[in-house]
């Protein structure tokens, strides 16, 4: 019966919102889940979506059905951002999906389908969405080191001694840039050495792409998943729009095939939409074709790209004030993207919640870029008063 359910153990991400929510302390800070806050501290609708968005309001006249790979334009107004040189490789093929998550669970469905057997190489820490969400398909897990808390670096020689010794036609998840929940990203360096790896092995890499443009810049955050599609026959990308384009509850994000030849991947397409077929058939509309409406006009496209490195600037900006404030901080300014990692203890991400009303996840992890200016002080002297305790 319904009623015989067991209890289950909701996203602790998403609970740190309502619990931050009903705290009556006007200082609080919520450093929780990760969206981008501005100087002032809130999350304001991008202009050129905005601006999209009106134009959509008044120009659509139809909301008939598009069809199960969504919004044709907008996947191929992406793939020059996402590809960069490879755009023009046709055995790569995209569709839209609702959010970078709906990417990844038709990209590891779509595993399942083709290789049963494959287990799926996860680094530690990983997004913890991640596990839920291979499990889910019923993919076997096998971890590999991946960032050393407490001594803030990534375990690059351990990493890739695992990918060596993984199994041919095991994937390997990668987290292209602005790596969550650790902000530790891997120099171009490392990532030839990984897709050399991953080459050698015979591993098919799966690539999680969800904060393009926030690190170092468009390009640059798309090097390891470039250096992968120029060098493997097989290639999977889960990307999502909701970060850099601020569109985070309108759910927009793509999945990316590449295979040896433009026709084995039309046919791993169609089994991508008959997978997409058995959850939500076609993904909403509304978030993808304010994007495609952006990207479709050079002014607005050059526009967003503005936006976004302005959204990139304030994040690494406060990296910078961050590890100038106190020593121990000073890794943060060596890392990408929204989130850190402060090597904290349980009580002691506690006491930051119960005497100083901030709010970070469990594990030590915060969005450096959640706070408003006005916050930054009290934020890093209540840290450093913790760390010192
Ligand atoms: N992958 C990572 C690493 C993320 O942090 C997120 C964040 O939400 C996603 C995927 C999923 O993105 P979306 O909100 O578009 O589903
Ligand atoms: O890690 C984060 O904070 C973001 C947002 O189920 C998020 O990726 C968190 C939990 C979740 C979906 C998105």
């Amino acid at each position: 019966r319904l009623a015989d359910l067991a209890p289950v153990t909701t996203d602790s991400l998403l609970a740190l919102i309502a619990l931050c929510n009903a705290d009556p302390r006007t200082d609080k800070i919520d450093v929780g889940v990760g969206v981008y806050r501005d100087g002032e501290g809130s999350t304001p609708i991008l202009n050129v979506v905005k601006d999209a968005e009106r134009k959509l309001f008044e120009t659509q006249e139809t909301k008939s059905y598009l069809g199960m790979n969504g919004d044709a334009r907008f996947t191929e107004l992406l793939r020059p951002i996402l590809l960069g040189e490879h755009a023009g490789d046709r055995a790569i093929q995209g569709l839209q999906t609702p959010g970078g998550c709906g990417a990844l669970v038709l990209a590891f469905k779509l595993i399942k389908a083709a290789n049963p057997d494959a287990r799926v190489l996860v680094g530690t820490p990983t997004w913890p969405n991640h596990i839920p969400i291979i499990r889910g398909v019923g993919l076997e897990i096998v971890e590999y080191p991946y960032y050393d808390r407490d001594g803030c670096a990534i375990q690059f020689d351990a990493m890739l001694a695992a990918l060596r010794s993984a199994r041919s036609g095991d994937v390997a998840l990668l987290h292209a840039c602005c790596h969550n929940p650790t902000g530790a990203d891997l120099s171009e360096q490392q990532w030839d050495q990984v897709v050399d790896a991953v080459v050698e092995r015979g591993l098919l890499p799966m690539v999680d792409i969800a904060y393009q443009g926030l690190g170092r810049g468009l390009d640059e955050d798309a090097y390891g998943l470039r250096k992968l599609i120029a060098n493997c026959d097989e290639v999977l990308a889960a990307q999502s729009c909701d970060k850099n384009f601020g569109v985070y509850r309108d759910r927009v994000g793509s999945l990316w095939i590449k295979t040896a030849a433009e026709e084995s991947s039309t046919t791993a397409m169609k089994t991508v939409m008959q997978l997409a077929r058995e959850m939500w058939s076609m993904p909403p509309d509304h978030g993808a074709a304010a994007v495609r409406i952006v990207l479709d006009d050079p002014a607005t496209a050059a526009a967003w790209r503005e936006e976004l490195a302005g959204m990139r600037d304030r994040i690494n900006s406060l990296r910078a004030r961050f590890a100038a404030a106190d020593p121990r901080l000073a890794f943060i300014a060596d890392q990408y993207g929204m989130f850190s990692m402060l090597p904290l203890s349980k009580d002691q991400v506690l006491e930051l919640r119960e005497k100083h009303a901030i709010y970070m996840a469990d594990s030590g992890r915060f969005n450096v870029v959640g706070m408003s200016d006005a916050a930054v002080d009290r934020f890093v002297s209540a840290v450093s008063t913790v760390l010192a305790g």
